[in-house]
């Protein structure tokens, strides 16, 4: 069982979104303007849509914190979803005080049938027997990432106070490395009704050697942080330190040499990543991933309106042109709570005190 787990809840259109965070000690500071500013942080970048001029994402503690500091006991976040002050009837929960004709052509309105490719909406439908295409999009939405960051802003609070830190950068948009060729080529996407993708690394430093372990698959630190990222909508690869090009190397060019040096155990190189063996051998952390183009586009591809079978272009409301930034900010988030989940594994107390006392005795027994 995970030590720090989450579950998020809402709907894209809905009234809000949530998560609850489980495993958090007590007597961990948790500053509410650091969770915002990563919120913030996800609704940037260059390309984004008319959804992130409507919303300001910012998350309210409802439980687990007293005066700043965590209790011990589960932390409920919400995000308002501004957007649904246009939504309260297609999307209401409860019984809507108007005619069922009234209800009926307010719902229509935003029924969708004709599925999109590269998104839920098709298998979803036929899974979950939806005729309504929007049961699925309201929750596959990349909305639900909001959620996500949220809950590892509180993760990277805890990192931080361990002096661990996780941060990204985005390498490549489309066929572009610089930021003015990016610009353009998000420029003639957007003209075109066309969509992109990217690529972009992250890096987390000062992990102690030891997180994870070689003794069980599901408890490698590698194979988690892969599954976390590759769970994040639209991304297609995850890639740990030298990643596929560990294909074309030998193994004396592939294996970073350890020495020993002012007492430490070093290494010059880092193609592994700063995991080995499922574990982390105490250098920095480098992960890359690659980002789909986003399905949702103003140019439609072909597909099937699943009411009468028939040939049509896919659903558009609107859509990113790029998500790239906001991705490798998820990615970020995503990235600290498998780290905080592994840390507690290891450290794991019911006090951050306690923790703090179990993870710098571990880092004495090192010498
Ligand atoms: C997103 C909110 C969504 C989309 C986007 C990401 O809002 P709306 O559907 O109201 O425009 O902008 O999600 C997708 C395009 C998708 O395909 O999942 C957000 O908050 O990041």
């Amino acid at each position: 069982m995970n030590k720090f787990r989450f579950l998020t809840s809402g709907e894209s259109h809905g009234e809000c979104l949530n998560a609850i965070i489980d495993g958090l000690p007590s007597g961990l500071e948790i500053d509410g303007n650091f969770i915002n500013s990563e919120l913030a942080r996800r609704q940037g970048g260059y390309g984004r849509g008319g959804r992130m001029r409507i919303e300001k994402d910012t998350a309210k503690i409802k439980s687990g914190i007293r005066f700043s500091k965590t209790t011990g006991a589960p932390v409920c976040l919400e995000i308002a979803n501004k957007d649904w002050a246009n939504w309260t009837v297609p999307m209401s929960v409860d019984a809507v005080d108007m005619s069922d004709a009234e209800i009926a052509a307010l719902v229509e309105a935003k029924k969708i049938t004709k599925v999109r490719p590269g998104h839920a909406d098709l298998a979803g439908a036929l899974k979950y027997a939806h005729d309504d295409v929007r049961n699925i999009l309201e929750r596959s939405s990349a909305r639900e990432t909001a959620s996500r960051v949220a809950v590892g802003a509180v993760a990277k609070s805890f990192l931080n106070s361990f002096n661990i830190t996780v941060c990204s950068k985005v390498l490549q948009i489309g066929n572009a490395f610089d930021e003015e060729t990016i610009k353009a080529e998000i420029d003639a996407a957007k003209e075109a009704g066309d969509t992109l993708g990217g690529y972009f690394e992250v890096k987390i430093q000062n992990v102690p050697v030891g997180l994870g372990s070689f003794v069980h698959w599901d408890r490698k630190l590698d194979g988690r942080l892969a599954q976390a990222v590759m769970s994040i909508p639209a991304v297609k690869s995850f890639e740990l330190g030298a990643g596929k090009e560990t294909a074309h190397m030998t193994g004396s060019k592939t294996h970073d040499e350890i020495f020993y040096e002012n007492g430490k155990y070093i290494r010059k190189t880092n193609n592994a990543g700063g995991i080995e063996g499922g574990m982390s051998n105490g250098e920095e952390i480098v992960f890359r991933a690659a980002m789909k183009a986003i399905p949702t586009m103003k140019k439609p591809l072909n597909s099937v309106d699943i009411k009468t079978k028939e040939p049509y272009k896919a659903h558009f409301e609107r859509s990113d042109t790029c998500a790239v930034e906001a991705c490798a900010v998820v990615a970020e988030s995503m990235a600290a709570i498998v780290i905080t989940d592994a840390f507690l594994e290891k450290f794991g107390g019911d006090s951050f005190t306690e923790i703090k006392r179990n993870y710098e005795s571990y880092l004495k027994s090192l010498d």
